[in-house]
């Protein structure tokens, strides 16, 4: 994707995700059919699919020959990210817009041969608009965001996770974590991937680590967190590869290989 080609699709997206922001704004109060989905707390609204409708609806129309990887099923069934893909989460953090109407995020990220290009996180509610372009920075309302300051000491750092990484879980023995949330200066739990990705982006927080997340959760925030010079890998330190399901761990480069050597890999199952 040359730069001019970039640029332009970039300010189509940005368009049609400040677009599908203000419809959900309009109707944030109308009733909402529900419905869940692997278990009783994985939830999708009609909201969801409607926004995701409008991206794949204008992106099939606009672009043929580009793809679509998306959460609700309107998108394409791939098994490579040649060409042109765009990954999209309509609604990132459904359980945030069900119960709290607000704290949600729509997700696009654009992708080229694999390569990502274009990153755009929309926290609806709130009006702030992360997005970045391959080696063009990051940027919050169309400021700047800074690099990540260096050298970031682990005990002084918020890190991101949910309460199950405390609990018995498949990953990680829980004594280890437990040091870990004691080690550090404190831990965050949003409920929405691409915002954690954002925050840590913006410098609010120092890292953000979950357990299984999905190509649409992370595909944008990987490109805007990566132009600030953070890092994203698996928990173990691995390359993610988007198109599979995987664990995620994004933060300042100066905390991953303690995070990866002396929690991770230290209290690996
Ligand atoms: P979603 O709201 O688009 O489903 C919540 O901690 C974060 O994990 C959100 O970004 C949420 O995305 C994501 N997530 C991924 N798989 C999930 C699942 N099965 N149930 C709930 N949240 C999930
Ligand atoms: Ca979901
Ligand atoms: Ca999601
Ligand atoms: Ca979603």
């Amino acid at each position: 994707m040359n730069q001019e080609q970039r640029e332009t699709i970039y300010k189509q997206a940005k368009e049609w995700v400040l677009e599908a922001g203000a419809t959900i704004r309009e109707k944030i109060n109308e009733p909402l059919e529900i419905n869940t989905k692997s278990n009783p707390n994985d939830l999708v609204t009609t909201m969801d699919k409607n926004t995701e409708d409008f991206f794949v609806t204008r992106i099939k129309k606009n672009y043929p020959e580009h793809y679509v990887l998306s959460e609700e099923g309107y998108g394409d069934e791939l098994e490579s990210l040649g060409g042109t893909v765009w990954i999209l989460d309509p609604i990132d953090g459904t359980m945030n817009f069900v119960h709290q109407k607000r704290n949600f995020a729509i997700s696009l990220g654009i992708y080229y041969d694999g390569i990502g290009e274009i990153g755009l996180i929309y926290d609806v509610m709130n009006d702030n608009l992360y997005t970045a372009k391959r080696g063009a920075g990051a940027y919050k309302n169309n400021v700047k965001l800074e690099n990540l300051q260096g050298e970031k000491k682990l005990e002084e750092s918020i890190v991101s996770l949910n309460h199950f990484w405390l609990c018995e879980n498949r990953l990680v023995d829980e004594q280890v974590m437990q040091d870990f949330v004691r080690t550090i200066r404190g831990t965050r739990t949003y409920g929405s991937a691409a915002l954690e990705f954002s925050f840590l982006a913006e410098g609010i927080i120092d890292g953000y680590l979950t357990m299984s997340l999905s190509p649409w959760d992370i595909a944008a925030g990987i490109i805007i967190v990566n132009e600030v010079g953070g890092v994203t890998s698996t928990i173990h330190g691995d390359e993610l590869n988007l198109l599979e399901k995987s664990s995620v761990l994004t933060c300042n480069p100066s905390l991953k290989e303690q995070i990866v050597n002396d929690y991770m890999e230290k209290g690996k199952k």
